[in-house]
């Protein structure tokens, strides 16, 4: 026989989050989940049969066993043919760019992004449609409601295949083609950007790090920045994916990129540096002594856009997620380009990339991107970042506090509260929604609050809404307080408080954040009750 069906049944905990289905490493373990899951996705995306599959992981333990399931359920399930990235490895950038490139039916996505791996650590899996981007609510919607009704799934009897060899391989009467997983990527990389310039920049001496953190990113950027453009060897650090990360959180911030961070300080100090996260998809910019948010980056590239050849003519529109800083904004309504307000989340931009609408985008969590894929791209940012430096010969510092000086500076932080109990997490956020229609038009220590609401989005191109997106509070000198609970953690809920100010002044504009936003920080603290309802004294992560 060809392939078995077995009878299960429904785990009720298959809701995907921001980010897709994201659960400790036991989880997935246990019983048939992943089974579950995949069984799900096949019903309920019939495109599928007959259809072409990408797959791939960020190589965290257990990326491996679920590479041998999904490929015997997607031979049981009718799929034609299966891309998979070499040694099970697709970078959720470079999936979203085969699935584009091989006109694929969809992807399966196996990561937990920035989550610690291991044993002990965090998997996931994620759907992405034929757009190359993660599936719009209504499909996980629909794989979701799949899940809670699954009564049986269906495998192949085969055995597990060699996936660490370049070629084809049949499994019954499905194709399998392993292939190389750097390869199509960096291809779409040098079409996109200066690679003459950044080379020159490289070989005159600029020096970089790339922290790829153990995880995905290494083959891409050792690829990339020391074949292709020519960095020295060694340019790209931690660059062999290990299943547990060495241990570490592969999540490119100030705190867990602390090596990397102190190669930019002192005399030895590099001209720049980046690192990315798990999956591939996220970025942090540094350079000489300076830190570059996400939110600035995204409106610092969207300024210098027509310095990348792909731009050259002009971006027709931004998108950045809502609690994202508004730097973008002022960046936009200079240019004369649409701006979008987008849920949290890549899925939300979907629809406005295929539209044309938007050709960059970005989320303050470390997320920056463009059309030339579905996903936000780590690698991507680092590219633009290096084609603006090579075109502009000034040094990251000196590009950052020049777009302030012109467009003001959106002073930003990010405070996370992590693992509350869920009860007391949503107790605090029901009680900020209660008080919402009292506080606008009042005052709050002094500011006057413009606008106070639970944000909604309206997809511009297909109409659907998406309500209770976040808690947003803006004030009428353009500050903003804005508080969400956390879609991908794994333990109990984050509280995520997002806090805002704008200076225009460029005799301010060098304040240390914390200190520039610390009345905010206390308005928000207050407003919210964070320490009486929580019993936390201070956020667990500041970024
Ligand atoms: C977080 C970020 C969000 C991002 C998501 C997935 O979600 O805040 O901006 O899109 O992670 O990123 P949340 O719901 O925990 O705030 V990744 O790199 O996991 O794909
Ligand atoms: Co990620």
């Amino acid at each position: 026989m060809a392939f078995t069906t077995y009878s299960t049944h429904p785990f009720t905990d298959q809701r995907p989050g921001t980010s897709g289905l994201r659960k400790r490493v036991e989880v997935f373990r246990q019983g048939n989940y992943l089974k579950n899951f995949v069984q799900s996705v096949f019903d309920a995306q019939p495109d599928l049969h007959g259809g072409t599959l990408v797959l791939g992981g960020d190589g965290r333990f257990y990326n491996r066993e679920a590479i041998q399931i999904i490929l015997k359920m997607a031979s049981a399930n009718g799929v034609a043919t299966v891309l998979v990235g070499r040694g099970g490895l697709l970078s959720t950038p470079a999936a979203s760019c085969v699935i584009r490139k091989y006109a694929a039916a969809g992807g399966l996505i196996l990561s937990a992004s920035h989550n610690p791996g291991g044993p002990d650590g965090d998997f996931g899996i994620k759907y992405n449609t034929a757009n190359g981007g993660p599936a719009a609510e209504r499909v996980t919607e629909a794989i979701y409601r799949r899940s809670l009704e699954i009564a049986d799934f269906r495998i192949a009897n085969a055995d597990d295949v060699d996936i660490d060899s370049i070629g084809s391989v049949a499994m019954q009467d499905m194709q399998i083609e392993i292939i190389d997983p750097v390869g199509d990527y960096a291809e779409l990389m040098t079409a996109i950007f200066d690679i003459d310039a950044i080379r020159a920049l490289l070989a005159a001496g600029f020096r970089m790090r790339f922290d790829a953190m153990h995880a995905v990113t290494g083959p891409y950027a050792r690829r990339i920045f020391e074949d292709i453009l020519g960095a020295p060897t060694g340019t790209v650090i931690n660059g062999t994916p290990l299943e547990d990360f060495g241990g570490h959180h592969p999540d490119p911030n100030l705190v867990h990129a602390a090596d990397l961070v102190a190669m930019t300080r002192g005399d030895d100090a590099v001209d720049f540096a980046a690192a990315s996260d798990g999956d591939g998809d996220r970025n942090m910019i540094l350079g000489r002594d300076f830190f570059v948010t996400p939110s600035d980056s995204l409106a610092v590239l969207a300024a210098n856009a027509t310095l990348i050849p792909a731009h050259r003519d002009g971006i027709p529109g931004v998108a950045r997620s809502m609690p994202t800083s508004q730097a973008v904004d002022r960046v936009a309504t200079a240019l004369g380009i649409e701006c979008f307000e987008t849920p949290t989340g890549w899925k939300f931009f979907g629809n406005l990339l295929d539209a044309g609408r938007i050709a960059f985008c970005g989320e303050e969590s470390f997320g920056t991107g463009s059309d030339h894929v579905r996903e936000k791209d780590g690698l991507w940012a680092v590219m633009a970042w290096l084609n603006v430096l090579a075109l502009r010969g000034e040094s990251v510092a000196d590009i950052v506090t020049g777009h302030w000086r012109q467009y003001g500076r959106n002073y930003y932080s990010r405070h996370d509260y992590e693992g509350i109990n869920d009860k007391k997490a949503n107790g605090l956020m029901d009680a900020l929604r209660a008080r919402l229609p009292s506080l606008p038009g009042g005052l709050l220590d002094g500011r006057e609050v413009a606008y106070a609401d639970d944000f909604s989005y309206s997809d511009p191109i297909d109409g659907s809404v998406s309500e209770r997106q976040g808690i947003r509070i803006g004030f009428t000198d353009g500050s903003r307080i804005v508080f969400r609970l956390s879609g991908t953690g794994t333990v109990g809920a984050t509280l995520r408080v997002y806090i805002e100010a704008y200076e225009a002044d460029p005799e301010r504009q060098l304040e240390e954040p914390q200190a520039a936003l610390a009345e905010l920080i206390a308005t928000a603290n207050r407003l919210a009750e964070i320490h009486p309802r929580t019993g936390r004294d201070a956020p667990d992560v500041i970024t």
